[in-house]
């Protein structure tokens, strides 16, 4: 039977791809849609301004768009998706755990809650549990989960894939798409011809969250894993996919056809959304590309390539599409992995 989930948000760039990635969807049914109060009693089809390449599904286009408001969503709509900008999920996000929605959010706030879990299901579904920890602290009645953000999705699975070597430093350069600003078609032009080489707070997002996505969980008590992690964000003139420069410094000696190796077994998840497999690798040295490999597993794959062996570990690049694993795909994997597990 399909589960009836709502859609917070859903006006805006990520909300428009949960929309396009829940339509259809084998678990999922959409039965409601939030936006700002200026959307709200406004049709779907005259609430979102509709930048993406593929229609507005018939199902949702005439659908009311709600107020993010917890009185505003009906009772029987027991799974939030949240694409909220961070103030707002900050101010709406616990309320609704509180009244006993489940949210499975993309938005920034409290990803690094200690009793908030933050979640790549490839990576480390285990630290679902802490929701049994976040329903103890807190006594809600639903749940707040997390996914990270998108430079940081690209480049985990690669780290995850790598840690049986002992990751001990991780230096990260990126290269980002203007869709994860926000920017769309003729905004994005503003940017052609250039490059910025910085994206406020996204350093110490990657830094903060790739170290608490691969920490150690005892079921109890999170900790943030060991490793250095510095980074280093650009916006480039690319519509999507974030493409990443990564240095890993490991303990243990790591070839290139060993790092590659490590990467192409890397195990999928035993989700509907979780593509196989979860990376892909090249030998040519010019992949992957945004353009060529940000569609790879209908756009929920991470592509690596480019492997150099350094004097302390390995160097190479990876990438992933921004919006669909790094955001609204992300947040549906989290959704499938809590029907899964029982939370629903
Ligand atoms: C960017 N990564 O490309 C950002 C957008 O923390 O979810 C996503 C921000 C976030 O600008």
């Amino acid at each position: 039977m399909s589960i009836r989930v709502g859609i917070l948000g859903a006006t805006g760039a990520v909300g428009q791809r949960l929309v396009q990635l829940l339509d259809p969807h084998p678990d999922f049914e959409i039965a409601a849609l939030t936006a700002s109060e200026a959307s709200a009693g406004r049709s779907y089809r005259a609430a979102a301004k509709w930048g993406l390449d593929f229609p507005i599904p018939d199902s949702v286009a005439e659908m009311t768009v709600r107020a993010t408001d917890a009185d505003e969503i009906p009772d029987d709509v027991p799974l939030l998706f949240s694409s909220l900008p961070s103030s707002v999920g900050e101010a709406v996000e616990p309320g609704l755990a509180e009244a006993g929605y489940v949210v499975s959010s993309n938005s920034s706030n409290a990803r690094m809650d200690p009793d908030v879990p933050l979640v790549i299901p490839e990576v480390n579904a285990d630290h679902l549990d802490l929701l049994e920890v976040q329903r103890d602290e807190r006594g809600w009645d639903g749940a707040l989960l997390k996914n990270p953000n998108c430079s940081t999705i690209t480049m985990v699975p690669t780290l995850a894939a790598l840690d049986q070597f002992g990751l001990e430093r991780v230096h990260v350069s990126t290269l980002q798409a203007v869709s994860g600003a926000g920017y769309s078609g003729v905004t994005s032009m503003e940017i052609l011809d250039n490059a910025i080489p910085h994206i406020g707070g996204e350093e110490e997002k990657m830094e903060d969250e790739s170290r608490k996505l691969l920490g150690g969980f005892d079921g109890a008590e999170l900790d943030l894993h060991g490793m250095d992690v510095s980074a280093s964000c650009n916006r480039i003139a690319t519509l999507d996919g974030h493409l990443e420069n990564v240095w890993a410094d490991t303990a243990q000696d790591v070839t290139t056809e060993s790092a590659a190796e490590a990467m192409a077994d890397y195990p999928s998840a035993d989700l509907p959304s979780s593509p196989a497999p979860l990376i892909h690798t090249f030998e040519d040295p010019e992949r992957p590309q945004p353009r060529l490999d940000r569609m790879l597993g209908d756009g929920m794959a991470v592509s690596a390539g480019g492997f150099r062996e350094t004097p302390e570990g390995v160097q190479y690049n990876c990438l992933s599409h921004n919006t669909l694993r790094g955001a609204a795909g992300a947040s549906i994997l989290n959704g499938e992995l809590l029907a899964r597990e029982g939370y629903l």
